[in-house]
């Protein structure tokens, strides 16, 4: 268990990075297909935002949110990934939905930064991979000398 602290330039910093951004993003949905079968379907997406917690802090969900009502958001957010209304979701849908998504979270954090408890080994979890990204920028910058 780790503790990150992202604000929005973190965020963003890792979405326009396109080469790192589809990395990840390709690493992350390779994690969140459990069955292999190369697409996501509803639990398997339903499952990351799960472990994320993004739908307290980006959708304005309180916790006395019934499971009637979490299932159909859990259903509109996969509606608005699956833009070709396929039932799944392929890569190219998820890069690009997620883009959004965190560019909206980039967006609501601005300047001012929040703590993020991690568990070590989530490998799905893309806003540990932008602090990452961030804490490598670092390193490489201060690393360079002069
Ligand atoms: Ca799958």
């Amino acid at each position: 268990m780790g503790v990150v602290i992202i604000d929005g330039s973190t965020v963003k910093n890792f979405v326009t990075d396109e080469e790192h951004f589809n990395k990840s993003m390709d690493e992350s949905f390779a994690a969140l297909d459990l069955n292999e079968d190369g697409v996501l379907c509803r639990s398997e997406l339903r499952k990351a935002f799960e472990s994320l917690r993004l739908i307290e802090s980006h959708f304005g969900v309180d916790v006395a949110t019934t499971p009637e009502e979490l299932n159909q958001l859990y259903d509109s957010i996969f509606d608005k990934f699956d833009f070709d209304g396929s039932n799944t979701i392929d890569p190219q849908e998820f890069k690009s939905e997620m883009k959004k998504i965190l560019l909206a979270i980039a967006d609501g954090l601005g300047s001012c930064p929040i703590q993020m408890a991690l568990e070590d080994d989530d490998r799905s979890n893309f806003l540990k991979k932008a602090a990452d990204l961030e804490a490598a920028k670092l390193v490489v910058n201060h690393g360079g000398g002069s």
